[in-house]
Protein backbone atom coordinates (compact mmCIF):
# COMPACT_ATOMS: atom_id res chain seq x y z
CA UNK A 1 0.00 0.00 0.00
CA UNK A 2 1.14 3.55 -0.44
CA UNK A 3 0.11 6.40 1.62
CA UNK A 4 0.75 9.98 1.28
CA UNK A 5 2.95 11.22 4.52
CA UNK A 6 2.43 14.70 5.00
CA UNK A 7 2.39 16.98 1.79
CA UNK A 8 5.43 15.91 0.06
CA UNK A 9 7.24 11.91 1.07
CA UNK A 10 5.02 9.14 -0.17
CA UNK A 11 5.38 6.37 2.58
CA UNK A 12 5.34 2.47 1.59
CA UNK A 13 3.26 1.10 4.64
CA UNK A 14 2.81 -2.58 5.06
CA UNK A 15 -0.91 -2.59 5.13
CA UNK A 16 -3.67 0.12 5.98
CA UNK A 17 -4.51 0.41 9.66
CA UNK A 18 -7.06 -1.07 11.99
CA UNK A 19 -10.12 1.54 12.25
CA UNK A 20 -13.80 1.65 11.78
CA UNK A 21 -13.87 2.09 8.27
CA UNK A 22 -11.51 -1.45 8.28
CA UNK A 23 -13.41 -3.15 10.81
CA UNK A 24 -15.70 -4.96 7.80
CA UNK A 25 -12.43 -5.89 6.12
CA UNK A 26 -11.37 -8.55 9.20
CA UNK A 27 -10.85 -12.06 8.04
CA UNK A 28 -13.51 -14.59 9.63
CA UNK A 29 -10.80 -16.41 11.93
CA UNK A 30 -10.45 -12.81 13.77
CA UNK A 31 -13.15 -12.93 16.39
CA UNK A 32 -14.69 -8.55 16.19
CA UNK A 33 -17.17 -6.63 18.51
CA UNK A 34 -20.35 -8.37 18.15
CA UNK A 35 -22.55 -4.90 18.14
CA UNK A 36 -22.19 -1.61 16.65
CA UNK A 37 -19.45 -0.16 17.65
CA UNK A 38 -19.98 3.41 16.16
CA UNK A 39 -23.29 3.40 18.46
CA UNK A 40 -21.82 2.65 21.89
CA UNK A 41 -21.89 5.07 24.43
CA UNK A 42 -19.87 5.80 27.12
CA UNK A 43 -20.83 4.63 30.62
CA UNK A 44 -17.42 3.55 32.11
CA UNK A 45 -14.75 6.03 32.73
CA UNK A 46 -10.81 4.28 33.74
CA UNK A 47 -8.06 6.05 34.63
CA UNK A 48 -4.65 4.14 33.65
CA UNK A 49 -5.01 2.71 29.70
CA UNK A 50 -2.43 -0.04 29.85
CA UNK A 51 -2.41 -2.93 28.86
CA UNK A 52 -3.57 -4.75 31.70
CA UNK A 53 -6.97 -3.11 31.41
CA UNK A 54 -7.07 -3.55 27.77
CA UNK A 55 -6.86 -7.49 28.60
CA UNK A 56 -9.17 -7.55 31.24
CA UNK A 57 -11.46 -4.70 31.88
CA UNK A 58 -11.97 -3.74 28.55
CA UNK A 59 -12.70 -7.67 27.12
CA UNK A 60 -14.89 -8.70 29.97
CA UNK A 61 -17.07 -5.67 28.86
CA UNK A 62 -17.21 -6.41 25.52
CA UNK A 63 -18.82 -9.92 26.25
CA UNK A 64 -21.36 -8.14 28.61
CA UNK A 65 -22.37 -6.05 25.82
CA UNK A 66 -22.59 -8.95 23.53
CA UNK A 67 -24.54 -10.88 26.47
CA UNK A 68 -27.54 -7.93 25.88
CA UNK A 69 -27.47 -7.74 22.44
CA UNK A 70 -30.20 -5.20 21.00
CA UNK A 71 -30.52 -2.55 18.45
CA UNK A 72 -28.18 -0.30 19.97
CA UNK A 73 -25.73 -1.47 22.10
CA UNK A 74 -25.85 -0.87 26.14
CA UNK A 75 -23.67 2.36 27.06
CA UNK A 76 -21.54 0.38 28.80
CA UNK A 77 -18.78 1.70 26.70
CA UNK A 78 -15.09 3.00 28.23
CA UNK A 79 -13.81 6.61 28.21
CA UNK A 80 -9.95 5.74 29.01
CA UNK A 81 -7.40 8.03 29.81
CA UNK A 82 -3.60 7.73 30.65
CA UNK A 83 -2.02 9.79 33.27
CA UNK A 84 1.40 9.46 32.42
CA UNK A 85 2.06 9.33 28.91
CA UNK A 86 -0.39 10.00 26.11
CA UNK A 87 1.72 7.24 24.11
CA UNK A 88 -2.27 5.00 24.10
CA UNK A 89 -3.88 8.19 22.69
CA UNK A 90 -1.97 8.76 20.05
CA UNK A 91 -2.10 5.31 18.93
CA UNK A 92 -5.76 4.17 19.55
CA UNK A 93 -7.26 7.91 18.60
CA UNK A 94 -6.21 7.41 14.73
CA UNK A 95 -7.96 3.62 14.67
CA UNK A 96 -10.67 4.81 16.67
CA UNK A 97 -10.26 3.13 19.85
CA UNK A 98 -10.22 -0.36 18.33
CA UNK A 99 -6.72 -2.65 18.62
CA UNK A 100 -6.42 -6.40 18.97
CA UNK A 101 -6.07 -8.84 21.96
CA UNK A 102 -4.00 -11.90 20.93
CA UNK A 103 -4.76 -15.31 23.50
CA UNK A 104 -1.72 -16.93 23.44
CA UNK A 105 -2.28 -20.30 24.42
CA UNK A 106 -0.84 -23.77 24.36
CA UNK A 107 -2.67 -24.28 21.50
CA UNK A 108 -1.94 -21.78 19.62
CA UNK A 109 -2.89 -18.38 18.91
CA UNK A 110 -6.48 -16.54 18.75
CA UNK A 111 -7.19 -12.72 17.67
CA UNK A 112 -9.75 -10.24 18.73
CA UNK A 113 -10.59 -7.05 17.53
CA UNK A 114 -12.22 -5.03 21.34
CA UNK A 115 -14.57 -2.32 20.57
CA UNK A 116 -15.35 -1.08 24.11
CA UNK A 117 -12.43 1.64 24.28
CA UNK A 118 -14.91 4.70 22.90
CA UNK A 119 -12.75 7.40 23.87
CA UNK A 120 -9.45 7.61 24.92
CA UNK A 121 -7.41 10.55 26.61
CA UNK A 122 -4.43 11.81 28.26
CA UNK A 123 -5.20 13.28 31.36
CA UNK A 124 -2.99 16.01 31.90
CA UNK A 125 -4.19 17.72 28.77
CA UNK A 126 -7.86 16.91 29.26
CA UNK A 127 -8.21 17.70 32.93
CA UNK A 128 -10.82 20.50 33.38
CA UNK A 129 -13.22 17.84 31.00
CA UNK A 130 -12.00 14.90 32.94
CA UNK A 131 -12.62 16.13 36.20
CA UNK A 132 -16.18 16.92 34.92
CA UNK A 133 -16.72 13.43 33.43
CA UNK A 134 -17.41 12.07 37.43
CA UNK A 135 -20.12 14.49 37.29
CA UNK A 136 -21.59 13.12 33.77
CA UNK A 137 -25.09 11.33 34.61
CA UNK A 138 -24.01 8.63 32.13
CA UNK A 139 -21.00 7.77 34.11
CA UNK A 140 -22.07 5.07 36.55
CA UNK A 141 -18.21 3.14 37.49
CA UNK A 142 -15.07 4.58 37.61
CA UNK A 143 -12.44 1.89 36.99
CA UNK A 144 -8.80 2.27 38.07
CA UNK A 145 -5.37 0.31 36.84
CA UNK A 146 -2.63 3.03 38.26
CA UNK A 147 -0.57 0.36 40.20
CA UNK A 148 -0.77 0.26 43.77
CA UNK A 149 1.90 2.43 44.15
CA UNK A 150 -0.33 4.90 42.76
CA UNK A 151 -2.47 4.94 45.72
CA UNK A 152 0.68 6.66 47.75
CA UNK A 153 0.24 4.28 51.01
CA UNK A 154 2.19 4.24 54.09
CA UNK A 155 3.13 0.28 53.68
CA UNK A 156 3.21 -0.02 57.08
CA UNK A 157 -0.35 1.50 57.90
CA UNK A 158 -1.89 1.09 54.53
CA UNK A 159 -3.33 4.24 54.57
CA UNK A 160 -2.14 7.49 52.70
CA UNK A 161 1.20 8.81 53.16
CA UNK A 162 0.90 12.48 53.46
CA UNK A 163 4.16 13.15 53.01
CA UNK A 164 4.36 11.27 49.36
CA UNK A 165 5.57 13.61 47.08
CA UNK A 166 2.80 13.01 44.86
CA UNK A 167 0.85 13.86 47.39
CA UNK A 168 2.27 17.23 48.12
CA UNK A 169 2.98 17.83 44.71
CA UNK A 170 -0.75 17.78 43.42
CA UNK A 171 -2.18 19.56 46.14
CA UNK A 172 -0.13 22.49 45.32
CA UNK A 173 -0.53 22.32 41.99
CA UNK A 174 -3.38 24.03 40.28
CA UNK A 175 -4.39 20.45 38.74
CA UNK A 176 -3.84 16.94 39.59
CA UNK A 177 -1.62 14.29 38.28
CA UNK A 178 -1.42 11.31 40.38
CA UNK A 179 -4.56 8.76 40.67
CA UNK A 180 -5.72 9.86 43.82
CA UNK A 181 -5.93 13.97 42.97
CA UNK A 182 -7.46 13.08 40.01
CA UNK A 183 -10.10 10.72 41.85
CA UNK A 184 -10.81 13.30 45.11
CA UNK A 185 -10.82 16.44 41.79
CA UNK A 186 -13.41 14.19 40.11
CA UNK A 187 -15.30 12.96 42.92
CA UNK A 188 -15.55 17.19 44.55
CA UNK A 189 -17.47 17.73 40.75
CA UNK A 190 -19.86 14.65 41.20
CA UNK A 191 -20.77 16.70 44.32
CA UNK A 192 -20.69 19.85 43.56
CA UNK A 193 -23.11 18.30 40.78
CA UNK A 194 -25.99 16.95 43.38
CA UNK A 195 -26.32 13.86 41.64
CA UNK A 196 -25.70 10.26 42.54
CA UNK A 197 -21.92 9.54 42.39
CA UNK A 198 -20.41 7.03 39.98
CA UNK A 199 -19.28 3.26 41.70
CA UNK A 200 -15.69 3.59 42.38
CA UNK A 201 -14.05 -0.05 41.16
CA UNK A 202 -10.40 -0.57 41.81
CA UNK A 203 -9.75 -3.25 39.72
CA UNK A 204 -5.73 -3.05 41.52
CA UNK A 205 -3.62 -6.21 43.28
CA UNK A 206 -4.14 -4.95 46.47
CA UNK A 207 -5.44 -6.84 49.72
CA UNK A 208 -9.18 -5.01 49.76
CA UNK A 209 -8.32 -3.02 47.49
CA UNK A 210 -11.94 -0.69 46.78
CA UNK A 211 -11.54 -0.22 50.76
CA UNK A 212 -8.03 0.75 50.69
CA UNK A 213 -8.66 3.13 47.66
CA UNK A 214 -12.06 4.46 49.92
CA UNK A 215 -9.43 4.94 52.52
CA UNK A 216 -6.84 6.40 50.82
CA UNK A 217 -9.25 8.78 48.97
CA UNK A 218 -10.89 10.03 52.29
CA UNK A 219 -7.49 10.78 53.74
CA UNK A 220 -6.40 12.55 50.21
CA UNK A 221 -9.81 14.85 50.34
CA UNK A 222 -9.32 15.43 54.38
CA UNK A 223 -6.20 17.24 53.66
CA UNK A 224 -7.83 19.87 52.14
CA UNK A 225 -11.90 19.77 52.88
CA UNK A 226 -13.48 17.86 55.99
CA UNK A 227 -16.86 17.54 54.42
CA UNK A 228 -15.99 15.96 51.36
CA UNK A 229 -13.80 13.58 53.28
CA UNK A 230 -17.10 12.41 55.08
CA UNK A 231 -19.21 12.72 51.66
CA UNK A 232 -16.90 10.36 50.03
CA UNK A 233 -17.02 7.65 53.05
CA UNK A 234 -20.83 7.92 52.94
CA UNK A 235 -22.08 8.53 49.41
CA UNK A 236 -19.34 6.62 47.26
CA UNK A 237 -19.18 2.70 46.54
CA UNK A 238 -16.08 1.25 46.55
CA UNK A 239 -16.94 -2.22 46.06
CA UNK A 240 -13.68 -4.55 46.66
CA UNK A 241 -12.68 -6.95 43.53
CA UNK A 242 -9.76 -9.79 42.52
CA UNK A 243 -8.25 -9.17 39.22
CA UNK A 244 -6.52 -11.93 37.14
CA UNK A 245 -4.85 -12.27 33.53
CA UNK A 246 -1.25 -12.06 32.98
CA UNK A 247 -0.34 -9.67 30.44
CA UNK A 248 3.08 -9.03 29.51
CA UNK A 249 4.72 -6.05 27.54
CA UNK A 250 3.87 -5.63 23.98
CA UNK A 251 6.75 -6.36 21.83
CA UNK A 252 7.23 -6.46 18.18
CA UNK A 253 6.13 -9.67 17.36
CA UNK A 254 2.67 -8.97 18.72
CA UNK A 255 2.47 -6.30 16.26
CA UNK A 256 3.88 -8.86 13.64
CA UNK A 257 1.36 -10.99 14.53
CA UNK A 258 -1.34 -8.71 14.57
CA UNK A 259 -0.49 -7.53 11.21
CA UNK A 260 -0.14 -11.14 9.90
CA UNK A 261 -3.77 -12.45 11.41
CA UNK A 262 -5.75 -9.24 10.97
CA UNK A 263 -4.29 -7.81 7.66
CA UNK A 264 -4.29 -4.63 8.72
CA UNK A 265 -1.57 -2.63 10.81
CA UNK A 266 -2.72 -2.35 15.02
CA UNK A 267 -0.25 0.13 16.26
CA UNK A 268 -1.48 -0.91 19.90
CA UNK A 269 -1.75 -4.90 20.33
CA UNK A 270 -1.93 -7.10 23.25
CA UNK A 271 -0.96 -10.42 24.27
CA UNK A 272 -2.54 -11.93 27.08
CA UNK A 273 -2.71 -15.87 28.54
CA UNK A 274 -6.36 -17.43 27.72
CA UNK A 275 -7.44 -17.23 30.85
CA UNK A 276 -9.46 -14.35 32.92
CA UNK A 277 -10.99 -13.97 36.34
CA UNK A 278 -12.85 -11.33 37.81
CA UNK A 279 -14.52 -11.38 41.40
CA UNK A 280 -16.45 -8.22 42.32
CA UNK A 281 -18.02 -8.01 45.59
CA UNK A 282 -21.45 -6.72 45.17
CA UNK A 283 -22.32 -2.95 44.60
CA UNK A 284 -26.12 -0.72 44.02
CA UNK A 285 -26.43 0.74 41.21
CA UNK A 286 -26.43 -0.09 37.22
CA UNK A 287 -23.52 -2.02 35.35
CA UNK A 288 -22.79 -4.05 32.01
CA UNK A 289 -23.85 -7.92 31.87
CA UNK A 290 -20.02 -8.96 33.62
CA UNK A 291 -21.86 -11.84 35.09
CA UNK A 292 -22.29 -13.19 31.64
CA UNK A 293 -18.83 -12.27 30.34
CA UNK A 294 -17.61 -14.99 33.42
CA UNK A 295 -17.23 -12.55 36.13
CA UNK A 296 -18.74 -13.54 39.28
CA UNK A 297 -20.33 -11.02 41.97
CA UNK A 298 -20.04 -12.37 45.56
CA UNK A 299 -20.42 -10.94 49.17
CA UNK A 300 -17.23 -11.19 50.36
CA UNK A 301 -13.60 -11.23 47.75
CA UNK A 302 -11.75 -11.97 50.35
CA UNK A 303 -10.67 -15.91 49.67
CA UNK A 304 -10.19 -15.01 46.25
CA UNK A 305 -8.30 -11.91 46.79
CA UNK A 306 -5.84 -13.71 49.25
CA UNK A 307 -5.31 -16.56 47.32
CA UNK A 308 -4.36 -14.67 44.26
CA UNK A 309 -2.17 -12.52 45.73
CA UNK A 310 -0.57 -14.94 47.63
CA UNK A 311 -0.08 -17.64 45.57
CA UNK A 312 -0.05 -16.21 42.12
CA UNK A 313 1.81 -12.69 42.91
CA UNK A 314 3.65 -14.04 45.97
CA UNK A 315 4.97 -16.71 43.72
CA UNK A 316 5.30 -14.52 41.22
CA UNK A 317 7.96 -12.41 42.89
CA UNK A 318 10.16 -15.50 44.19
CA UNK A 319 10.37 -16.54 40.72
CA UNK A 320 11.52 -13.21 39.27
CA UNK A 321 14.05 -12.62 41.99
CA UNK A 322 15.56 -16.21 42.04
CA UNK A 323 15.20 -16.08 38.21
CA UNK A 324 16.98 -12.93 37.85
CA UNK A 325 19.96 -14.16 40.00
CA UNK A 326 20.28 -17.15 37.67
CA UNK A 327 20.39 -15.60 34.54
CA UNK A 328 16.86 -16.06 33.09
CA UNK A 329 14.56 -13.84 31.54
CA UNK A 330 11.27 -15.11 32.01
CA UNK A 331 8.78 -17.03 33.90
CA UNK A 332 8.24 -19.34 31.55
CA UNK A 333 12.06 -19.68 31.58
CA UNK A 334 12.28 -20.37 35.39
CA UNK A 335 9.84 -22.74 35.53
CA UNK A 336 10.87 -24.60 32.86
CA UNK A 337 13.50 -25.89 35.44
CA UNK A 338 12.13 -28.59 37.26
CA UNK A 339 13.89 -27.15 40.32
CA UNK A 340 12.21 -23.78 40.36
CA UNK A 341 8.99 -25.78 39.73
CA UNK A 342 9.07 -27.59 42.67
CA UNK A 343 10.23 -24.78 44.56
CA UNK A 344 7.00 -23.10 43.85
CA UNK A 345 4.84 -25.53 44.74
CA UNK A 346 6.63 -26.24 47.78
CA UNK A 347 6.31 -22.62 49.06
CA UNK A 348 2.16 -22.10 47.88
CA UNK A 349 1.24 -25.22 49.48
CA UNK A 350 3.61 -25.74 52.40
CA UNK A 351 3.96 -21.76 53.63
CA UNK A 352 1.57 -19.46 51.29
CA UNK A 353 -1.93 -22.06 51.72
CA UNK A 354 -1.71 -22.22 55.68
CA UNK A 355 -2.51 -18.59 55.88
CA UNK A 356 -5.39 -18.23 53.66
CA UNK A 357 -8.62 -17.73 55.29
CA UNK A 358 -11.03 -20.83 55.28
CA UNK A 359 -12.77 -21.07 52.27
CA UNK A 360 -14.20 -24.08 49.94
CA UNK A 361 -11.54 -23.17 47.32
CA UNK A 362 -9.31 -26.15 45.45
CA UNK A 363 -6.06 -24.42 46.83
CA UNK A 364 -4.01 -27.78 45.70
CA UNK A 365 -5.41 -27.23 42.22
CA UNK A 366 -5.67 -23.90 41.96
CA UNK A 367 -1.61 -24.15 42.83
CA UNK A 368 -1.21 -26.66 39.96
CA UNK A 369 -3.40 -24.85 37.63
CA UNK A 370 -0.97 -21.44 38.47
CA UNK A 371 2.05 -23.46 37.25
CA UNK A 372 0.75 -24.62 34.37
CA UNK A 373 -0.41 -20.75 33.21
CA UNK A 374 3.44 -20.11 34.23
CA UNK A 375 4.69 -23.10 31.51
CA UNK A 376 2.89 -21.28 29.09
CA UNK A 377 5.43 -20.84 26.37
CA UNK A 378 3.57 -17.87 24.70
CA UNK A 379 3.63 -15.73 27.38
CA UNK A 380 7.32 -14.32 27.56
CA UNK A 381 6.39 -12.75 31.00
CA UNK A 382 10.02 -10.72 31.56
CA UNK A 383 11.00 -11.00 35.23
CA UNK A 384 12.09 -7.47 35.19
CA UNK A 385 8.33 -6.37 35.08
CA UNK A 386 7.02 -8.89 37.33
CA UNK A 387 9.77 -7.75 40.00
CA UNK A 388 9.71 -4.22 39.59
CA UNK A 389 8.66 -2.12 42.48
CA UNK A 390 9.16 -5.02 44.86
CA UNK A 391 10.07 -3.00 47.90
CA UNK A 392 6.52 -1.78 47.85
CA UNK A 393 4.88 -5.15 47.25
CA UNK A 394 6.68 -7.13 49.43
CA UNK A 395 4.49 -6.67 52.38
CA UNK A 396 1.05 -7.39 51.38
CA UNK A 397 2.50 -10.90 48.95
CA UNK A 398 5.11 -11.96 51.17
CA UNK A 399 5.74 -10.46 54.55
CA UNK A 400 2.04 -10.73 56.02
CA UNK A 401 2.33 -14.40 55.49
CA UNK A 402 5.65 -14.74 56.67
CA UNK A 403 4.62 -12.83 60.03
CA UNK A 404 1.84 -15.46 60.40
CA UNK A 405 4.23 -18.71 59.76
CA UNK A 406 6.61 -17.24 62.26
CA UNK A 407 4.31 -16.38 65.36
CA UNK A 408 2.42 -19.96 64.10
CA UNK A 409 5.87 -21.70 64.30
CA UNK A 410 5.47 -23.02 60.95
CA UNK A 411 7.78 -23.17 58.28
CA UNK A 412 9.10 -20.25 56.08
CA UNK A 413 11.80 -21.19 54.29
CA UNK A 414 10.96 -20.97 51.03
CA UNK A 415 9.48 -17.46 52.06
CA UNK A 416 12.94 -15.81 53.47
CA UNK A 417 14.89 -17.28 50.66
CA UNK A 418 12.45 -15.41 48.36
CA UNK A 419 13.34 -12.06 50.26
CA UNK A 420 16.85 -13.09 50.28
CA UNK A 421 16.47 -13.13 46.13
CA UNK A 422 14.81 -9.70 46.95
CA UNK A 423 17.79 -8.22 48.91
CA UNK A 424 20.34 -9.81 46.76
CA UNK A 425 18.92 -8.66 43.50
CA UNK A 426 17.96 -5.09 44.61
CA UNK A 427 20.98 -4.24 46.19
CA UNK A 428 24.02 -5.54 43.80
CA UNK A 429 25.40 -3.23 40.90
CA UNK A 430 23.61 -3.61 37.38
CA UNK A 431 26.28 -5.18 35.61
CA UNK A 432 26.24 -5.04 31.30
CA UNK A 433 25.55 -8.87 31.73
CA UNK A 434 22.58 -8.78 33.83
CA UNK A 435 19.74 -10.33 31.28
CA UNK A 436 17.35 -8.22 33.81
CA UNK A 437 16.95 -4.70 36.06
CA UNK A 438 14.34 -4.60 38.70
CA UNK A 439 13.30 -0.59 39.03
CA UNK A 440 12.13 0.36 41.95
CA UNK A 441 11.67 3.81 43.82
CA UNK A 442 13.94 2.76 45.91
CA UNK A 443 16.67 1.95 43.94
CA UNK A 444 18.74 3.94 44.29
CA UNK A 445 18.94 3.59 48.19
CA UNK A 446 19.03 -0.17 48.05
CA UNK A 447 22.15 -0.27 45.68
CA UNK A 448 24.09 2.39 47.54
CA UNK A 449 23.37 -0.33 50.56
CA UNK A 450 24.87 -3.07 48.68
CA UNK A 451 27.85 -0.76 47.79
CA UNK A 452 28.79 0.25 51.33
CA UNK A 453 28.26 -4.09 52.70
CA UNK A 454 29.63 -5.69 49.76
CA UNK A 455 29.84 -9.44 50.53
CA UNK A 456 29.37 -8.92 54.12
CA UNK A 457 25.98 -10.38 54.39
CA UNK A 458 24.78 -9.82 58.00
CA UNK A 459 25.74 -5.85 57.48
CA UNK A 460 23.62 -5.66 54.33
CA UNK A 461 21.03 -7.48 55.38
CA UNK A 462 20.77 -5.31 58.79
CA UNK A 463 21.30 -2.54 56.63
CA UNK A 464 18.17 -3.37 54.26
CA UNK A 465 16.11 -3.97 57.43
CA UNK A 466 16.42 -0.88 58.88
CA UNK A 467 13.88 0.08 55.90
CA UNK A 468 10.78 0.51 58.02
CA UNK A 469 8.70 1.71 55.25
CA UNK A 470 9.80 -1.62 53.41
CA UNK A 471 9.44 -4.73 56.37
CA UNK A 472 7.63 -2.49 59.10
CA UNK A 473 8.60 -2.07 62.68
CA UNK A 474 7.65 -5.53 63.77
CA UNK A 475 9.57 -8.24 61.61
CA UNK A 476 13.05 -6.99 61.85
CA UNK A 477 12.88 -7.25 65.76
CA UNK A 478 12.65 -10.92 65.22
CA UNK A 479 15.73 -12.15 66.15
CA UNK A 480 15.00 -15.60 64.67
CA UNK A 481 13.94 -13.76 61.12
CA UNK A 482 16.77 -11.90 60.59
CA UNK A 483 19.36 -14.72 61.42
CA UNK A 484 17.28 -16.85 59.00
CA UNK A 485 17.60 -14.09 56.24
CA UNK A 486 21.30 -13.47 56.86
CA UNK A 487 21.86 -17.04 56.75
CA UNK A 488 19.50 -17.20 53.36
CA UNK A 489 21.84 -14.35 51.64
CA UNK A 490 24.80 -15.70 52.68
CA UNK A 491 24.10 -19.11 50.90
CA UNK A 492 22.60 -17.10 48.03
CA UNK A 493 25.67 -15.22 47.60
CA UNK A 494 28.36 -18.31 48.27
CA UNK A 495 26.57 -20.62 46.43
CA UNK A 496 23.97 -19.17 44.07
CA UNK A 497 20.21 -19.73 43.55
CA UNK A 498 20.20 -23.64 41.72
CA UNK A 499 22.27 -25.01 44.57
CA UNK A 500 20.67 -23.01 47.60
CA UNK A 501 17.02 -24.46 46.27
CA UNK A 502 18.34 -27.83 45.64
CA UNK A 503 19.49 -27.86 49.01
CA UNK A 504 16.20 -26.44 50.45
CA UNK A 505 14.25 -29.31 48.54
CA UNK A 506 16.47 -31.93 49.64
CA UNK A 507 15.86 -30.98 53.59
C1 LIG B 1 2.56 -9.67 38.48
C2 LIG B 1 1.12 -9.37 38.07
O1 LIG B 1 3.83 -7.81 37.86
C3 LIG B 1 3.29 -8.39 38.80
O2 LIG B 1 3.28 -7.96 39.94
O3 LIG B 1 2.57 -10.53 39.56
O4 LIG B 1 1.07 -8.35 37.13
C4 LIG B 1 0.40 -10.60 37.54
O5 LIG B 1 0.90 -11.01 36.31
C5 LIG B 1 -1.08 -10.33 37.42
O6 LIG B 1 -1.57 -9.96 38.68
C6 LIG B 1 -1.83 -11.54 36.89
O7 LIG B 1 -3.18 -11.31 37.00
Amino acid sequence: YLRLAGSSSLQVTAAPPLSLATLDYLPRAVRRPGFDVAALRPGILHIGCGAFHRAHQAVFTQRAIEAEAGAAPPPWGIAATSLQRPAMRDALQPQDGLYTVLERGPDGLRAEVVGTLREVGFAPEDMPALLARFADPAIRIVTLTVTSAAYCLDPTTGRLCPSHPDVRRDLLAASPRGALGVLVGGLAAARASGGRPPVVLSCENLPGNGRTLRQAAMDYAALTDDRLASWIGCAVQFPNSMVDRITPAATELDRADAAAMLGLADAAPIAAEPFRQWVIENFDGPRPRWDAAGAEFVPDVAPWEASKLRLLNGTHMAIAYLGALAGLRTVADVVAEPLFAEFALRFMLQEQKPTLPPSQHDIDAYARQLLERWRNPGIAHELGRVGRNGSGKLQPRLLTALRENLQAGRPATCTLLAIAAWVCCVTRQPGPEDAVEMQDPMAGRLRLLGLAAGNDAARLTDAVLEMEDVFGPELPRLGSFRAALTAAVADLQCRGPRAVVAALLAN
